[in-house]
């Protein structure tokens, strides 16, 4: 797609920042998935060959104990009769589990939103809520960069629990090894391995997790380098969106310095994140056959006004 390059995007004078505001047109409601067309769709649906299905969400209730307050956990209630049963969900964060991050998560500063949209903006108007990539699904070629795989075989020291900021020279270089490149509209999972450890934990080690997401004890987490650079990276190679299998998509704990990459990504991008994605299973599949990319569905809920939601997504080899 003929789109300005992330150096030629408007720019905040204030702070350096840039954004696509306005570049989809005013009243844009799809960020970056706008680089998903039909086209792109039909040729991502031609890459299944063998019809293999790979979930790509964890259960809803997992992670259960490494957040607080709105995510601490849901209730599941049925009612049980002669003629069977109804179920609900009690206290169910949408991003609890593996997510879509959508626009209405994050704001930069000031300037707001997604397209400079402010609160009372939003508000009961519909706007930016996880409704618009619901209708439009989240649906093209997936391309799976396993970080994890690479750096162990590369021999470079890789600890699951300490932060490391994977840039788009690992990942291009993890992209040649596995024999796959980018390509416009391209939805770009990352595998750290952070989420295959946090599995194989115990309750305790779980449980020494919880609440440590900032602040002085904060854990490290491999993920997403958090600079500029990287988002301009993301940009440039038209990725519609990204997700990976670790806590907030960008390396943990954020650098102040270095800036807070949500707000790059979501609000000044318009970009999906995804978190939580459970990518053992494909990336088992993808080691076995050789093959990185695949046709990748995610169903968003269609909650109007909705912030976050689980990715109901599937790989299809
Ligand atoms: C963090 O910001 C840590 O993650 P999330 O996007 O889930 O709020």
């Amino acid at each position: 797609m003929n789109l300005p390059k992330f150096a030629e995007l408007p720019i905040f004078e204030k702070t350096g920042e840039r954004h696509t505001w306005g570049v989809w047109g005013e009243g844009d409601q799809l960020g970056t998935m706008n680089f998903v067309t039909p086209a792109h769709v039909e040729r991502a649906a031609r890459l299944v060959k063998t019809g293999a299905v790979i979930n790509l969400s964890l259960p809803l209730n997992y992670p259960a104990n490494l957040f607080g307050g709105l995510r601490s956990g849901y209730k599941h209630e049925m009612t049980v009769n002669r003629g069977g049963r109804d179920d609900m969900l009690d206290n169910f964060a949408l991003q609890g589990s593996s997510q879509w991050d959508g626009l209405r998560h994050i704001r930069y500063r000031e300037y707001g939103y997604y397209g400079g949209l402010q609160d009372e903006d939003i508000d009961g108007k519909g706007l930016l809520g996880i409704e618009h990539w619901a209708r439009h699904g989240i649906v093209g070629r997936g391309v799976l960069v396993d970080i994890d795989r690479y750096l162990k075989a590369q021999g470079r020291p890789w600890a699951p629990n300490q932060k490391y900021s994977v840039t788009p020279d690992d990942i291009e270089a993890c992209a040649r090894g596995q024999g796959v490149a980018l390509e416009s509209g391209d939805i770009l999972l990352l595998r750290t391995g952070w989420l295959t450890w946090h599995k194989g934990l115990d309750d305790p080690g779980r449980e020494a997790l919880r609440g440590r997401l900032t602040g002085e004890n904060a854990i490290g987490v491999p993920g997403l380098d958090g600079s500029q650079a990287t988002a301009g990276w993301l940009w440039d190679n038209q990725i519609a969106a990204i997700a990976v299998d670790n806590i907030a998509v960008e390396a943990m704990p954020v650098d102040p310095e270095v800036g807070f990459q949500h707000r790059r990504l979501i609000a000044m991008l318009g970009m999906p994140i995804g978190e939580f994605w459970d990518l053992d299973e494909l990336a088992d599949a993808c080691a076995a056959d050789g093959r990185y990319e695949f046709f990748l569905t995610s169903a968003p809920l269609y909650g109007p006004g909705g912030v976050g939601s689980p990715i109901n997504a599937y790989a299809i080899k």
